[in-house]
């Protein structure tokens, strides 16, 4: 605790290997980190003038920690290949070829709050190599080996877990390091608040959605929506309670991108005790066909998501 344990020193009591995968990602977000803060000095507040891949309108910011990611992941050899929700395919590059691991990322998450100065993120989600292409990154949540976030707020803290619970790092930008601030989080067994923008009700097509966020109201619940999934999950670990982005008549499957959201986040709000589920079946089960795609998301804490599936399976 304090300032004992450092993010290097604690992965390689935990495991060489990932050290050696999960430090570039350390270097990376640190730059990100850093121009986050003076963005808007930087004149790189804004739309980049162009829609991804996703057909969403791509921020300037997306794009400088798209391209920090890149370059950084890349140049570490670590990485036999590198998928990211702002890019069409996959990438391979040269001094990866031999590496065991691949990576799918977020690179900066909560695009819609860049402008506005309220927390955004960054996901990232490793697994075994198996393969030689694409196959790499259609593997199930289940087998991660390591996933994590990084939350940008009044603090920049790396969330992570390698299979072994979930550990926070908090930032101090005067020495430059994470330290260990967080260890073994868990998530309280029930909370008292939900986090969904309820401005879609109208659109939900799940029967019981609408009947269970009532219930919740009715037990005395408060409503957080930040609209950025790293500080709405963030919040949901410490605190408890359950975040949703569920499919609607607009968005069938959902808004929440299975790679590098939705996995990563159930993998850790699983390690940490909580629940993840489409509402059909268990988020890390799920068997990615597309890269790209989208999955219905509810997670949290135990109690919660137990009450909300007999309200959609009732
Ligand atoms: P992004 O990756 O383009 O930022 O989109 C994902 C974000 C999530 O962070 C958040 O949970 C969700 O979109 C909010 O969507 P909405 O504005 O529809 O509520
Ligand atoms: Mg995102």
């Amino acid at each position: 605790m304090g300032y004992t344990t450092d993010l290097g020193s604690f992965l390689l009591k935990e495991d060489k290997q990932l050290f050696e995968a999960i430090m570039p990602i350390e270097s990376a977000v640190k730059v990100i980190a850093s121009l986050v803060k003076v963005a808007g000095l930087e004149g790189i507040l804004g739309k980049a003038g162009k829609t991804n891949i996703q057909g969403e309108e791509v921020q300037k910011l997306d794009e400088v920690a798209n391209q920090i990611l890149i370059d950084y992941l890349s140049e570490s050899g670590q990485f036999y290949g590198l998928a990211s929700e702002e890019l069409d395919q996959p990438i391979f590059p040269e001094k990866g070829k031999d590496a065991q691991y691949v990576i799918a990322f977020d690179p900066l998450d909560g695009s819609s709050n860049i402008d506005v100065n309220v927390n955004i993120g960054t996901i990232f989600s490793i697994h075994k190599r198996i393969g030689d292409g694409v196959e790499n990154f259609l593997q199930e949540g289940k087998k991660q080996v390591v996933a994590g976030y990084v939350i940008y707020g009044s603090a920049t803290m790396l969330v992570l877990s390698t299979g072994k619970g979930v550990n926070g790092f908090t930032f101090d930008p005067s020495v430059g390091s994470f330290f260990l601030s967080h260890p073994d989080m868990k998530l309280p067994e029930k909370g008292k608040i939900y986090s969904i923008n309820e401005a879609n009700a109208e659109k939900w097509d799940k029967k019981g959605l609408k009947e269970y966020i009532q219930a919740l109201k009715g037990e005395g619940y408060t409503l957080r929506y930040i609209g950025s999934m790293v500080a709405d999950v963030h919040r949901t670990v410490i605190k408890g309670g359950i975040f949703a982005y569920p499919s609607d008549r607009k968005n069938p499957n959902g808004k929440l991108r299975l790679l590098y959201e939705a996995s990563p986040m159930a993998f850790l709000i699983e390690q940490a005790g909580g629940l993840a589920t489409t509402g059909q079946e268990d988020i890390l089960d799920i068997k990615p066909t597309d890269i790209h795609q989208r999955t219905p998301v509810y997670l949290g804490s135990k109690k919660e998501i137990q009450q909300l599936l007999g309200y959609l399976q009732g």
